[in-house]
């Protein structure tokens, strides 16, 4: 790990003039959970030990399907990409890991891409397939779907790019493949419902075959869009389904905008969680739909009873409990990189908070049928300002105690606008 972006000097400068008052804070946060029986160095040491992934693709300007407003300095590419993830992680220190896409992200030579990502500090997470938009020179048209579709030719070359992508990701160091497909129907009586799952089935298990000994399919699912009356794997009990057929291998990837609304997402990750079927999630947050809003930035509340059942799942592990968390946003209106460092705060903040629970006294209450004590249980917690635990872990490993300040400091943007050719106008995600 040589080619760090930013000077280190730079931050432990920017450290310095902000140490006394986070010592200050710290201690004073340290005397108050004394007082309940929590050791705050204990909660430290597992937030410094926590990480997630940055999605390559959120690196770039997002946008809808009406429009995307592109920023100067932007990253045009994956190793543009990863010099912004690596400026993310040297100021979080946590998030040391890469999720890539493909085709968006091919390159010619992985292992010298996998040097690259090293040298800048960072390693690759899943890797992520796409069978939902064409290719130039791709022999069949996705337009009718993918893994699902009724043509099996289609269905093969489906089935071949998840595998070029397993194949890809062996190359890069990753362990897991996350399969997402937009595929299903926009009218009733379009798409045959109980066919296109056999399909769907029988593709997948084609893919799962090709799994190198020690790697995950992580099934995502969603509830619309592109197919807005009937989605494939629509919800996570298709999910839980097809990944029982698949194998153990198989498991389900909880993206927070992917479900209903007012859906109970902590009860879906306890349900995975009971039959071993729990393999990562998508952190984001949303107000009506796939929003793909900055974690924890409209329900932070839903985030923290989120990680509430993973702490509980972590107390109670069951074979293959081994979440991936990863990061998956769009940011639209935001530099990505600061949108990244805040939602990987507020991600890190939710997991410090669960850690904080009482759980004898929740496990108490629960059992005692104390409605009103297993409730403030979680409260307690959850009300707790745990920001100087996040800046005390980020500033003793290297990383910055005021992430967007020194983000902003360092003049990382306006260089790369000097450096970097401009992003194009153009609509979609990335
Ligand atoms: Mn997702």
């Amino acid at each position: 790990m040589t080619g760090l972006p930013l000077s280190q000097e730079a931050i432990e400068s920017h450290n310095a003039e902000r140490l006394e008052a986070l010592r200050d804070e710290y201690d004073a946060l340290g005397r108050a959970l004394d007082r309940r029986a929590v050791r705050l160095d204990d909660i430290k040491a597992k937030v410094a030990a926590f990480s997630v992934a940055l999605p390559s693709w959120g690196s770039g300007r997002g946008g809808t399907r009406f429009a995307k407003f592109p920023i100067p300095g932007e990253p045009t590419n994956i190793h543009e990409k990863l010099a912004d993830c690596a400026v993310v992680n040297q100021l979080s220190r946590s998030t040391p890991r890469v999720s890539p896409h493909f085709p968006w992200d091919f390159v010619d030579d992985y292992a010298a891409l996998r040097e690259e990502a090293a040298d800048l500090g960072l390693g690759f997470d899943a890797v992520n397939s796409n069978t939902f938009q064409d290719q130039p020179g791709q022999a069949h048209s996705y337009r009718s779907g993918s893994l699902t579709a009724t043509d099996p030719a289609v269905r093969a070359q489906a089935v071949a790019h998840n595998i070029a992508c397993i194949e890809i990701g062996r190359k890069l160091g990753s362990r897991a493949l996350t399969v997402w497909v937009g595929d299903g129907g926009n009218f009733p009586g379009q798409q045959d419902l109980g066919a296109a799952l056999d399909r769907y089935l029988e593709s997948a298990a084609e893919i799962y075959a090709a799994l190198p000994e020690g790697w995950r399919m992580l099934l995502e699912h969603k509830m619309y869009e592109p197919a807005f009356y009937a989605t494939v794997i629509q919800d996570w009990g298709s999910s839980i389904l097809a990944a029982q057929q698949l194998g153990p291998k198989a498991q389900c990837l909880v993206d927070l905008g992917h479900h209903a609304p007012n859906v109970n997402i902590e009860q879906i990750v306890a349900r995975l969680h009971r039959f071993g079927k729990l393999g990562g999630f998508h952190f984001n947050d949303s107000k009506y739909g796939d929003d793909d809003l900055d974690s924890g930035s409209i329900n932070p509340h839903q985030l923290f009873l989120v990680f509430n059942e993973l702490v509980e799942a972590e107390l109670k592990p069951r074979d293959g409990f081994d979440p991936a968390y990863m990061i998956d946003q769009s940011h639209n209106v935001t530099d990505p990189i600061e949108s990244m460092l805040s939602s990987a705060e507020a991600i890190a903040g939710a997991y410090a908070k669960a850690l904080l629970v009482d759980r004898d006294a929740l496990h108490a209450a629960q059992q005692e049928n104390d409605v009103m004590m297993a409730f403030q249980a979680l409260r307690t917690a959850y009300r707790t300002d745990v920001t100087p635990i996040l800046a005390m872990a980020r500033a003793e490993t290297g990383g910055a105690v005021d992430v967007l300040g020194a983000y902003r400091d360092s003049g990382w943007r306006d260089r790369k606008a000097q450096e970097r050719k401009p992003v194009g106008l153009g609509a979609g995600i990335v």
